[in-house]
């Protein structure tokens, strides 16, 4: 199947708070060297380049102010003096009003973020614009007809929610590219998220609506980050009332109880009769991932991809999460080989 990558991903290189000091992030631009390099040593087929797309391609998943705010966040920054990566540190929790946009860059972050997750630095809009471009390429080869095909996005996006950043997620690239296919006229669009965490951004931007189904298979949010979302009882709202899936696992998941949440996954993406599907990639959910909780091996990556080409929907795979750097190539890929019956 045709992969699609920029290197300019490479320009977003981000910090991390963890354990009270500042290191470099998990989400790292070797990540998508190393898939990249295993595409290529499969031999898994072409590799393109994405199209540009203009940033009113990002607006319907996201809004328009949410989008200036990511395109002016470092110019604004800057223009205060600093120089260093730009985090937030205020949020509008339960109990504050927290409706109004402030106007200081200080504040815009808070509003439009989720936690600190998502740094902004000099090179973060490009590679952020390069991601999601990279999915509406790959969508428009499975709208002009591929089986599949394979967006090696980075940053990643599924955290990304209709107006905030989180989770090393800015767009959500998913919801962009199944945005682009409801608009180029599918009538339905099944978005199976596979990260280890819960997608909560895809969740929020589609809650509403019946043409985007939102099935996710993750961490019990009881214990495992994103902690606010992905319970089994958000079944989404009004329109959108029984076409959201949530399907926690236990921390220490392995591939069989996985497999059954993967067919009941199935079960639904079926009924729903769409007209493409979307898988949000992630392979955090390896027995060795440094953050997360699932007991996955690297041969059961072949399976899963075996199982969603028998769902029998043309399919866009979009990279998310996986931090076993070693072994992320190799597991990304399975999947694919999976799905292509090379196994
Ligand atoms: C992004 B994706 C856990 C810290 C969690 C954020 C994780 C974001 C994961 N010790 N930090 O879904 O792979
Ligand atoms: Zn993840």
């Amino acid at each position: 199947m045709l992969t699609v990558y920029s290197s300019d991903h490479s320009l977003h290189h981000g910090v991390e708070l963890k354990d009270g000091a500042i290191s470099e992030s998990y989400e790292k631009p070797l990540r998508a060297e190393t898939v990249l390099a295993r595409v290529k040593a499969t031999g898994l087929g072409d590799v393109n380049s994405p199209k540009s797309y203009a940033p009113s391609s990002y607006v319907g998943a996201h809004s328009q102010r949410y989008v200036d705010f990511l395109a002016g966040a470092w110019r604004e920054w800057t223009a205060t003096g600093r120089n260093c990566q730009a985090l937030p540190l205020v949020w509008p929790v339960r109990g504050l009003p927290g409706n109004e946009m402030p106007q200081f860059i200080d504040g815009k972050l808070g509003f439009f973020s989720m936690d600190a997750g998502s740094p902004i630095n000099s090179g973060t809009w490009a590679a952020v614009c390069s991601s999601a471009n990279t999915a509406l390429t790959g969508m428009d080869a499975v709208c002009d007809g591929a089986r599949a095909a394979f967006a090696l996005c980075r940053p990643p996006g599924h955290h990304a929610g209709r107006e905030y950043m989180g989770g090393y997620c800015y767009l959500n690239n998913a919801a962009i590219a199944a945005q682009h296919c409801i608009k180029r006229g599918a009538r339905r669009v099944a978005i199976l998220d596979i990260d280890f965490h819960h997608g909560n951004g895809t969740q929020d931007i589609f809650y509403d609506r019946s043409d985007v189904l939102f099935v996710s298979i993750h961490g019990d949010p009881r214990v495992s980050y994103p902690y606010f979302s992905g319970y089994a009882n958000e079944r989404g709202m009004g329109a959108g009332d029984g076409f959201n899936l949530n399907l926690p696992l236990p921390k220490g998941t392995a591939i069989n109880e996985y497999e059954s949440a993967l067919h009941r996954a199935g079960v639904t993406i079926r009924r729903h009769a769409c007209d493409a599907l979307v898988i949000s990639l992630g392979v955090d959910t390896f027995e060795h991932d440094p953050i997360s909780h699932f007991r996955l091996r690297t041969p059961d990556y072949l399976r899963i991809g075996e199982i969603i080409e028998g769902f029998d929907v043309p399919t866009l795979f979009v990279m998310e999460g996986g931090y076993m750097v070693d072994e992320i190539g190799i597991n990304a890929v399975n999947v694919l080989l999976g799905f292509e019956g090379r196994v």
